[in-house]
């Protein structure tokens, strides 16, 4: 397969979440720095790429591809032989649904409220916005309590195998797990702990997402 190149920074969920699947694959790839603290993913050069100024953005022969699950459900295709989706269309449903509501209702009060609140925002001197992470709980844990009526947790979100749902929600959770925040939002997603503590066990996760 030709040089796989992904944009964006090791700091960033979506971008660990793409990392995860080619690590699992066994395949090469290059990382190239784009730093969304220093705002880089707006500047022409990159928005060039990826209108939108997210990351990551995927490059392979020449063809540029954004969006996350876009670009997990081709590697997985090219690299994995799709072993991270489910064959079974009910599981792959699961799989999709689960990428959605982490896109949709998870990621904004989790990674762009909570933990940029409590994590990011002091690092660079300011100061948390209580408010906005008091009012950032009640949907984070919706979206979890549902994550977790979907998941069969033995060991991974869909069972015995690793999926990109898997990959999606760990990087989520590495961040929430360091905010005092976690025990709110997990008191009644008991399978999703233990999920936890097993996927933290894989090598790959603790090389991308610490
Ligand atoms: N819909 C996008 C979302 C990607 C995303 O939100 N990435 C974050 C980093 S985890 C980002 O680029 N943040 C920079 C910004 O919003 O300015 C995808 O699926 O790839």
């Amino acid at each position: 397969m030709a040089t796989i190149t992904i944009y964006g920074s090791p700091v960033s969920t979506y971008v660990r979440t793409v990392r995860l699947l080619l690590e699992e694959a066994d395949t090469n790839y290059k990382l190239k720095e784009v730093n969304i603290l220093t705002g880089e993913n707006t500047s022409a050069e990159y928005l060039s790429k990826n209108p939108f100024g997210k990351i990551p953005t995927l490059e392979v022969d020449g063809e540029l591809l954004y969006e996350t699950a876009a670009i997990t459900e081709y590697l997985d295709a090219v690299v994995a032989s799709n072993k991270f989706s489910p064959s079974n269309p009910l599981s792959k449903a699961r799989m999709r649904q689960i990428m959605a509501i982490i896109d949709s209702y998870l990621y904004g009060p989790a990674i762009r409220t909570i933990v940029i609140q409590r994590l990011i925002v002091p690092n660079q001197g300011g100061q948390t916005d209580e408010e906005a992470v008091k009012n950032a709980i009640a949907p984070a844990k919706t979206a979890l309590e549902a994550i977790e009526s979907l998941t069969l947790g033995s060991p991974y979100l869909l069972g015995g195998e690793l999926s990109i749902a898997d990959f999606y929600l760990i990087p989520i959770f590495t961040y929430l797990s360091k905010t005092p925040e976690i025990d709110a939002i997990t008191a009644q997603t008991p399978k999703l702990m233990t999920w936890r503590d097993e996927v933290n066990k894989l090598k790959n996760v603790k090389r991308v997402c610490r």
